[in-house]
């Protein structure tokens, strides 16, 4: 078989890790992105060009960035595994997970420097981020209307040293410049961020092109609705692809805990320095997180977003574990009420 993909298909992000994943007897079947998900139809990229995919019922979850294989009747075969995954709980009192985007190398995260600005929702996306193991890239907008970014740079940078930070001008295009290195042949980049901060702008001027719907027609629609209301995936003109996502009103954290983990850094390794392997950092003797908090070392910022966050999935990740549970039992359930009733009638 020949290792290299087409061209093409390496344009839309292909590359070994999917490759591998075809057995010699599929090898032809063609590989296509999702790049929309609509109620009842995916949207698809393939090398043969743009096509739909109806949903049925027996298919997987699917999300924009998955990688499918169809079979020679143009039917779904197979989703492909991922190699990264944005999910998060779906929004409201559901209890069920929702998946955002799949297979993304970089997350641009959108906040923007004058009403918008916010650390703790900044750690937020960056535990999604850590969890999921893309690259996050803090972009702060509006800089063209802020007195003083580099302020703000700094307080985003303090978070760790090792932060990428760009503030950012979405109106223009010479600043987008800052964020080419990201956006490389083959690169998928999803854009995240609150309503409003300007992700479409900033897509849209990294296109090139005005082709996605930004706020300033809000004015006239006058409802307050979010601008953008679905996913979408975009090819640049440098080869990379860019994902606009509708901004969350809901972003809760579901099975993050090595997300938070590594967001915090510092934090858990002063955990594992406490008297008590349960301290809660809050009274106990000998916390070393306390400790850092009156050494100035750690702000108490920090510890209570890194807690909220926590608490926070520790408790989501609980009750759907409790759902999956309970689906389980109910179907194991039904199943023998079924066999039950066949074994009576025989
Ligand atoms: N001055 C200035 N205005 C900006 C900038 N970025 C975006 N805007 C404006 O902010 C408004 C909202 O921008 P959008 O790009 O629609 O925001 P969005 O993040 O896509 O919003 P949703 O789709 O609702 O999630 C528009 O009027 C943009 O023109 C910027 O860097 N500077
Ligand atoms: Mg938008
Ligand atoms: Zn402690």
């Amino acid at each position: 078989m020949d290792a290299m993909a087409p061209p093409k298909l390496a344009q839309l992000g292909w590359r070994p890790f999917f490759q591998q994943q075809i057995d010699l007897e599929h090898w032809d079947f063609p590989a296509c992105r999702v790049c929309a998900q609509h109620r009842n139809r995916l949207e698809l990229l393939s090398e043969a060009g743009p096509m739909e995919l109806a949903v049925s019922p027996g298919m997987p979850a699917i999300t924009v960035g998955d990688w499918l294989l169809l079979n020679p009747e143009g039917q779904f075969f197979l989703l492909l595994e991922r190699q990264s995954l944005f999910r998060r709980k779906a929004p409201g009192r559901k209890i069920e997970e929702q998946l955002i985007a799949a297979n993304i190398d970089t997350l641009f995260i959108v906040t923007s420097l004058n009403e918008d600005f916010s650390l703790n929702r900044i750690e937020r996306y960056l535990s999604l981020a850590n969890e999921a193991g893309v690259e996050p890239v803090i972009i702060l907008s509006k800089s063209d209307l802020c007195a003083d970014p580099g302020r703000f740079q700094r307080e985003v940078q303090d978070l760790s040293p090792l932060l990428m930070v760009e503030t950012i001008n979405c109106l223009e295009s010479s600043e987008i410049e800052k964020l080419l290195p990201w956006c490389a042949v083959g690169k998928t980049i999803a854009v995240m961020g609150s309503s409003g901060v300007g992700k479409s702008t900033l897509v849209n001027t990294l296109l090139g092109d005005a082709v996605l719907a930004t706020g300033s027609i809000r004015e006239k629609d006058s409802k307050g609705r979010h601008v953008t209301t679905g996913r979408s995936l975009h090819q640049m003109k440098e080869g990379g692809l860019l994902l606009d996502t509708p901004g969350l009103r809901e972003l809760q954290l579901t099975e993050c805990d090595q997300g938070v983990n590594s967001t915090f850094a510092e934090i858990t390794a002063l955990v594992n320095q406490c008297r008590f392997s349960n301290c809660q950092h809050d009274k106990e003797p000998g916390c070393a997180v306390q400790r850092a908090i009156s050494q100035g070392k750690l702000n108490a910022r920090r510890l209570s977003s890194y807690q909220k966050l926590l608490r926070e999935q520790q408790f989501n990740s609980a009750t759907l574990a409790e759902k999956r549970a309970k689906d389980k039992r109910f179907g194991k359930m039904i199943k023998s009420v079924l066999s039950e009733k066949k074994t009576r009638r025989s």
